[in-house]
C-alpha cells in the first residue's frame, strides 16, 4: 500500500484543476487500443504499473465511423468511448435486446415505427433546448453529461430525437431504442451507459373524424386490449398546480383521453413483461422438478404497480410508473402528454399526443432477475449462454442463475478537497464550484472498470479552524466473474488513489 501522506506532493497536480481525459482516441490507433485494453482489463497484474494518465484531451475523436473535433468541454473517458460501439439492444439473444423486442410487440406496426440505429452523438439543441430545458438546468453540467465539445454530446436520453421524429414519422407513432450516456454514481443499478426506449403516439386534430380529437383517442383506447392487473392511480388526470394540463392547447376532455390511452398502453406493456417473468420462473421450477406449492413468497405475491405525478420540461401533465420490487418502489419509466411546443417545432402544431421513456436494463433486471447492471456488459459465456435461443423463442426465457458470488474487498480513500472546494463543494450530486462526486466516480470506473461494485461516502469532516473539508469514500471491489487477489485489488486501489490526486487535485490523507 502506498503511504498516503506525501503521495499528493509526489504527484504532479492537475494544472487546470479539472479532470481531463487524456488519451489519443482515434479508432485504429495502437495507443488507443492499448489504453482501452489496459483500462478494460483492470485485473492484469501490470495495471498498477501502467503509466499515469497524460493530461491532454485528444484533438478529435471517432465515434461509429465519424470524426468529431473536441474542445475544452471534452470529458469522455476511453472506457465510455469504447462502449459506443456495443449496441446491446441489437445483440441477438442479449437480455436488453429481448426486452426491447417484447416491448415492441405491445406497440405494433403500422402505427408504431421502430428506430433502433440512431447515432448517440447529438447537439445540445437536440438533447436540451428542443425539449425546453432551461439554460441553467443541472443536467447540462459537465459533471453530469459526456461532452465532445461545447455544442455536441453523447445523448443523455432518447427524448433527444422526439422533435425530429414528430417531423418525419407519419404513421402516428414510433419507438426509439438506443444507448444513452450519463455521468453517474457507481452501484448495482447505475452504469454510465444504459439503454432507453422512447415511445410516442400522436393524432392530428385536422385529420380525425369531425375534428373531434377526444373521441378519436377514446375510440383507439377502446380498441386496446384490457388487463386485470391491479394499478394504484390515486391522482386526477391533471391538477392545476401539481400537474397541469396545457390549457391553452387542450380541453380537459382531450387531456384526459390522451392520458387514459397512454396509461393503458404502458400498463399493457408492464403486464406483458411480468407475465413473461412469471412464466419464466414457473418453467425454471418445473425443470427442477418442483411443484407450484414450492412457489416462493415473492413469486406468489400479486404484482403491485402505481402511477405517481412527475415533472418533465417536455410533457404536461407527467407521470412515472413504479413497480413494487423486493420491498421497495422501483421507477421504471417517465411519461406524459407531449408539450405542444415540440410539435410546433416539428412543423406539425396540429399533432396532439403522448410520449414515454423507459430504462431497458431496469426492465430486463426484473424480467430476467439480473441482480447487477454490470452483468449486461459481460462477455462471459456463463452470462450470455443463459439467454441463447430465447431471442427467437420467448418461452425459453428463464431467470438468470448467478454464478458463484465472489468475495467483496472494501478499501477506503480519504482526502482533503482543494482550498476552493472547502466550503462550496458539493458531495451528494448538485454541482459545486470545482468538486463533483461524479468526477470521483469516473476516475474509479476508469481505473478499476467493472471490478467495482459500488462506491459510498462513509465520512465527511470540516476542519473547525481552517474550514477545509475532508471526505472518505469506501470502494467495494468485487468482480462478477472471479475472485480478485489481494495483490491486484491493492494495485487497483493504489492507482485509484494516485489518479484521484492527479486528476482531481485532491490531497490524499
Ligand atoms: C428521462 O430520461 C425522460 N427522457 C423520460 C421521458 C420520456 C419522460 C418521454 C417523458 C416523456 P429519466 O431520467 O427518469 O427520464 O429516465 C427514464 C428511465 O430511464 C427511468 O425511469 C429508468 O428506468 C431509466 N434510468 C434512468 N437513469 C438510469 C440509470 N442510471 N441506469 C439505468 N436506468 C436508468
Ligand atoms: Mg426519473
Amino acid at each position: 500500500m502506498i503511504g498516503p501522506r506525501g503521495l499528493a506532493a509526489a504527484l504532479r497536480p492537475c494544472v487546470c484543476g479539472r479532470p481531463s481525459t487524456p488519451f489519443i482516441l482515434q479508432r485504429g490507433s495502437p495507443l488507443r487500443s492499448l489504453l482501452v485494453r489496459t483500462l478494460r482489463a483492470p485485473y492484469s497484474s501490470d495495471a498498477a504499473a501502467s503509466p499515469p494518465a497524460a493530461t491532454r484531451a485528444p484533438k478529435t475523436v471517432e465515434i461509429n465511423g465519424k470524426t468529431y473535433a473536441t474542445d475544452p468541454w471534452f470529458n469522455i473517458s476511453p472506457t465510455v468511448l469504447s462502449l459506443t460501439s456495443r449496441k446491446l439492444h441489437l445483440q441477438k439473444d442479449h437480455p436488453v435486446a429481448i426486452t426491447r423486442k417484447i416491448i415492441e410487440s405491445v406497440f405494433p406496426g403500422p402505427t408504431y415505427q421502430y428506430y433502433n440505429e440512431i447515432d448517440p452523438v447529438v447537439s445540445t439543441h437536440e438533447n436540451f433546448d428542443s425539449l425546453g430545458f432551461p439554460p441553467d438546468h443541472p443536467g447540462r453540467a459537465r459533471s453530469d453529461t459526456y461532452y465532445i465539445n461545447k455544442d455536441t454530446l453523447l445523448r443523455t436520453h432518447t427524448s433527444a430525437h422526439e422533435v425530429e421524429l414528430f417531423r418525419t414519422a407519419q404513421s402516428g407513432g414510433f419507438l426509439i431504442s438506443a444507448d444513452v450516456y450519463r455521468r453517474d454514481e457507481v452501484d448495482r443499478s447505475h452504469y454510465p451507459v444504459f439503454h432507453q426506449m422512447e415511445g410516442a403516439r400522436f393524432w392530428d386534430r385536422n385529420k380525425v373524424p369531425n375534428g373531434d380529437l377526444a373521441a378519436a383517442v377514446r375510440e383507439d383506447l377502446a380498441r386496446l386490449p384490457t388487463h386485470n392487473m391491479q394499478v394504484e392511480d390515486p391522482n386526477p388526470p391533471f391538477h392545476p398546480d401539481r400537474n397541469p394540463l396545457q390549457a391553452e392547447h387542450h380541453t380537459a376532455e382531450e387531456a384526459s383521453a390522451v392520458a387514459a390511452h397512454l396509461k393503458r398502453s404502458l400498463e399493457l406493456m408492464v403486464n406483458e413483461i411480468f407475465s413473461r417473468a412469471k412464466a419464466a420462473a414457473a418453467a425454471a421450477k418445473a425443470q427442477q422438478g418442483q411443484t407450484p406449492a414450492a412457489e416462493s413468497e415473492a413469486d406468489s405475491e400479486p404484482l403491485r404497480v402505481r402511477w405517481v405525478e412527475a415533472y418533465f420540461p417536455f410533457t404536461s401533465p407527467s407521470w412515472e410508473l413504479e413497480v413494487f420490487h423486493e420491498g421497495a418502489w422501483l421507477e421504471v419509466l417517465g411519461c406524459g402528454v407531449s408539450k405542444q411546443a415540440l410539435h410546433a417545432q416539428a412543423g406539425a402544431p396540429s399533432q396532439v399526443g403522448w410520449a414515454f421513456g423507459i430504462g431497458l436494463e431496469r426492465v430486463a433486471m426484473l424480467l430476467f432477475r439480473i441482480p447487477d447492471i454490470r452483468l449486461f456488459w459481460s462477455r462471459d459465456e456463463r452470462f450470455l449462454g443463459q439467454f441463447r435461443g430465447a431471442g427467437d423463442d420467448w418461452s425459453r426465457i428463464r431467470p438468470f442463475v448467478p454464478f458463484s458470488k465472489h468475495p467483496p474487498c472494501w478499501k477506503d480513500v480519504s482526502f482533503w478537497l482543494r482550498g476552493a472546494s472547502a466550503a462550496g463543494g458539493n458531495v451528494k450530486g448538485v454541482a459545486g464550484a470545482d468538486w463533483h462526486v461524479n468526477d470521483l466516480m469516473e476516475v474509479v470506473r476508469d481505473v478499476a472498470g467493472d471490478s467495482v461494485e459500488d462506491v459510498r461516502l462513509v465520512d465527511e469532516f470540516t476542519h473547525p479552524a481552517t474550514g477545509r473539508r475532508s471526505l472518505c469514500y469506501r470502494i467495494n471491489y468485487r468482480s462478477l466473474e472471479r475472485t480478485l487477489t489481494n495483490a491486484e485489488t491493492n494495485a487497483m486501489h493504489e492507482r485509484v488513489v494516485r489518479e484521484l490526486a492527479e486528476r482531481l487535485g485532491v490531497e490524499i490523507r
